[in-house]
């Protein structure tokens, strides 16, 4: 494919998305929001970012004001279904943990005393606080960072409108066409969804019934079906469909390689010949339908051409995200048996080879002792990173992917499949040790990630899209690959590390394809490209805090786009909170209101649906078609974990609040709750508390056993730049969060961590935070994925300082 000589892959790209904010969870692990800032690997000119935020600021300020003055409708009244109060006669008991209290909505915001008077030198903040360690645990090289103070954005008007233009222009353009859309979609799901539906092509229609569902378990097993009955392929309507309409020459892919200068590009004709290609060799060997087939691959182009011969075959493709360990890929060949597994032999992550065939080979030995074998290794030869001749062959099992995809036929015919035939398989992990397989079926995922995508982005023909996720997680599967490609749109693949060469390259490769959305975590570079394509950004994987969100939109956004904050899961296959972006006024740091079809619910811990400005555990009621369907040969544990807690309901395990107008702000992980001597804190508060110190930039907290208070509180806390760690601002660290929650929520210990261990999608990994301050030190479990593993080593070696 790409026709470059050094054709490899450096980093993980999703780390720029879902990157940082300041400090987020992995896999059901606790996310909490601090209002301290995203961190911005900062190029350039600060002075510049500071210049062009604040003219921005203004700009944006006047219209603000302006449009306030037309007295928008602000409260928009959303059916909360019949809005009575269930309560569960015969609950079932399982531990619930406890509700986190109201976010304080933020600590800056409420208490402007506690704001910082930030200067203009103040703005920026940086997190590369090595300097003073008190004991030389080693310099982490990621973390030259930079902050940006919250009074970058001014807090005069907490709404922002879209522009009269861009509202003019998009599909949703005033809340009362959003509303009127919404209130269908509720009560009349069956023909709000089918008629979007019927824009698909079907080989056969589906059965009389739309949907069916029970998502109540007291009433039987969980079910929920979409489409069933009807015939269709997701792989032929993400490129058939689009070539049929003439879209075969349009750019379906431009893949931008780690090496600046090293690109190439497929249209949508050029993509389907590659795929039926492989899926033409699959074929050959005996997958079929049903089968599963694992793909751990970087960001190369064959990984979402593996993703679409697999669905055009009716193959379940299950993606590992490929900087996990062999032992987390070995526990996934183990669960799903797939009848091969396609990889490459080596990636370049910087100037480092990670070869991973060598982790599939040793994943293979692994699933063998389990008695799992598979017959066939697909290897993509990733020549810039190594050459055939080093790579370690198994004859008989391995098969070099240059040396036999290209002689098949670039035609295949559609496996056609049932709606609810599986299509995928995303393993994400759970609370114990055993990933959890999420399964999504073919006609609802379908139709549901194009929807999302379509609306939730503005999308027209003529945008260039950019999610910076890898395909290894949902988001990668859902917006990078089959949401796009089913609106025909056109898709960036960036193989490298946002900041290589240096860290204007992500503003390189807006400006070089003219990127008009782009979705990402909001961590990204300021510097002088200018960024005048973009129209729309789009921000996933953790809360984001006003002050990021104002940066995201002041800055990168130069006040001119919207921003799709948009709140979903693995489970969820889609968005369910998400702005519209030319349908209402957004509040910085809210996901705003549920997308066509959703009805989340906010309930107390008995289960009690909250109405209005409330606080509580955010539920949905009633299916949407890109719900998860079971997890993958275990359908009691997917009863379990997300319909037993509130029965009737989806349990999100997020808590979330609603305000007075009904936007929804979401709070992170329920779990993520600390109980101290009887009194329930909430990891965020602390956090929120403790990075409103001046000379914190970043906190993570965690909850120890105590023998007297039960549980303890246990900081960890990233200084900025240039502070020394010493005991005075340790000792004002503590009094910060005395002053702002009270003195029960002083921490017990602060841990000085100059890096957080956080993965390349951005959460913290607060399993392993716990761990090391409950010196379990032996227990840390698989840190394969973090973006930095050097930094578990630094924060044990700091943790008697
Ligand atoms: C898409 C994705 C899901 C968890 C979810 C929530 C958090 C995702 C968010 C957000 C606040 C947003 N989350 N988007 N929290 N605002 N816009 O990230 O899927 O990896 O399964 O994580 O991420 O806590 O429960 P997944």
């Amino acid at each position: 494919m790409a026709p470059c000589s050094s054709y490899h892959w450096t980093y993980n790209s999703s780390s720029c998305c879902r990157t940082r904010r300041a400090s987020w969870e992995v896999f059901g692990e606790p996310q909490v929001q601090i209002q301290i800032p995203i961190s911005v690997l900062l190029p350039v000119s600060s002075v510049e970012a500071v210049n062009n935020t604040k003219s921005s600021l203004r700009k944006w300020s006047r219209s603000a004001e302006s449009r306030k003055r037309k007295n928008y409708p602000l409260s928009l009244s959303l059916c909360n279904g019949s809005g009575s109060k269930t309560t569960d006669p015969n609950p079932i008991p399982i531990p619930i943990p406890p509700i986190p209290s109201p976010r304080r909505r933020w600590l800056m915001m409420s208490n402007s005393s506690t704001r910082k008077n930030i200067s203009t030198s103040n703005h920026l903040r940086h997190v590369e606080s090595m300097a003073s360690l008190p004991s030389g645990a080693g310099k982490i090289s990621h973390l030259n960072a930079v902050i940006l103070g919250e009074a970058l954005a001014s807090e005069e008007d907490d709404l922002v409108f879209p522009s009269d233009d861009f509202s003019r222009q998009a599909l949703v353009p005033s809340p009362d066409k959003y509303l009127e859309m919404y209130k269908r979609s509720i009560e009349d799901p069956a023909g709000f969804w089918s008629d979007i539906a019927s824009e698909f092509y079907w080989k056969e229609k589906w059965a009389p019934d739309v949907y069916s569902e029970n998502m109540d378990v007291r009433k039987g097993n969980i079910k929920i079906e979409w489409f069933k009955g009807g015939i269709t392929n997701i792989c032929y309507n993400c490129l058939d469909r689009n070539i049929e309409a003439g879209s075969g020459s349009k750019i379906a892919i431009y893949w931008e390689g780690n090496e600046p200068g090293c690109d190439s590009s497929l249209t949508y004709s050029q993509l389907r010949d590659k795929v039926c290609q492989l899926a033409n060799y699959l074929l050959k060997i005996g997958v079929e339908k049903g089968d599963s087939v694992i793909i751990y691959l970087p960001m190369l182009m064959e990984l979402p051409i593996a993703m679409l011969a697999c669905a055009r075959i009716g193959a379940v493709h299950s993606v590992v995200f490929a900087g996990f360990s062999s032992e987390s890929l070995a526990q996934r060949i183990v669960d799903c048996k797939p009848k091969l597994v396609i990889t490459c032999n080596a990636v370049r992550r910087g100037s480092k080879v990670i070869q991973l065939k060598d982790i599939v080979d040793a994943a293979l030995r692994e699933s063998n002792n389990y008695g799992i074998s598979v017959d066939v290794c697909l290897v993509y030869e990733n020549t810039s990173a190594m050459k055939r001749e080093e790579t370690k062959w198994q004859k008989g099992r391995d098969v070099w992917w240059q040396d036999v995809i290209p002689t098949y036929p670039t035609t295949c015919a559609v496996r056609w499949v049932d709606a609810e035939d599986p299509l995928f398989l995303l393993y994400t992990s759970g609370s114990t040790g055993k990933p959890k397989g999420v399964l999504h079926t073919t006609g609802g995922y379908m139709v549901y990630t194009a929807t999302t995508f379509k609306y939730a982005f503005d999308y027209k023909s003529s945008d260039i899209y950019w999610c910076t996720a890898d395909c290894g997680w949902i988001t990668g599967h859902s917006y990078v690959t089959y949401g796009p490609m089913l609106n025909g749109a056109t898709v960036i693949i960036y193989e490298g590390a946002p900041n290589y060469p240096n860290a204007g390259r992500c503003w390189d490769i807006v400006d070089k394809y003219k990127v008009t959305i782009f979705y990402t975590a909001p961590t990204l570079y300021v510097t002088h490209y200018s960024r005048k394509s973009l129209r729309i950004l789009g921000s996933v994987g953790e809360p984001i805090n006003p002050s990021a969100w104002r940066w995201f939109f002041n800055v990168v956004g130069d006040s001119r786009c919207p921003i799709s904050d948009t709140w979903w899961q693995t489970e969820t296959g889609g968005f369910m909170i998400t702005p519209l972006p030319g349908a209402w006024p957004q509040k910085p740091g809210s996901a705003t209101f549920p997308f066509f079809g959703v009805q989340p619910v906010i309930v107390d811990e008995k289960g009690v649906e909250i109405e209005g400005e409330c606080s509580g555990y955010l539920c949905v009621k009633g299916s949407w078609p890109g719900a998860f369907r079971t997890l993958y040969g275990d359908h009691e544990r997917y009863e379990t974990t997300y319909f037993k807690a509130f029965p009737g309901y989806y349990f999100s395990g997020d808590g979330c609040s609603r305000d007075k107008d009904g936007y929804h702000w979401l709070t992170g992980r329920v779990d993520d709750v600390i109980n101290v001597s009887g009194h329930r804190i909430g990891t965020a508060e602390i956090e929120s508390a403790l990075v409103s110190h001046s000379q914190c930039a970043e906190a993570a907290v965690v909850g120890v056993e105590h023998e007297v208070k039960g549980q303890g509180i246990y900081a960890f806390v990233t200084l900025v730049e240039g502070v020394p760690y010493s005991e005075d601002v340790r000792k004002s660290l503590i009094l910060a969060v005395r002053n702002q929650i009270g003195a029960f929520a002083a921490p017990e210990k602060i841990h000085w961590a100059p890096g957080l261990p956080k993965t390349r999608s951005g959460k913290i990994m607060r399993r392993i935070l716990r761990k090391i301050a409950s010196k379990q030190l032996d227990e840390l479990g698989d840190t394969s994925t973090l973006a930095d593993p050097a930094v578990v080593d630094q924060l044990i070696a700091l943790g008697d300082c």
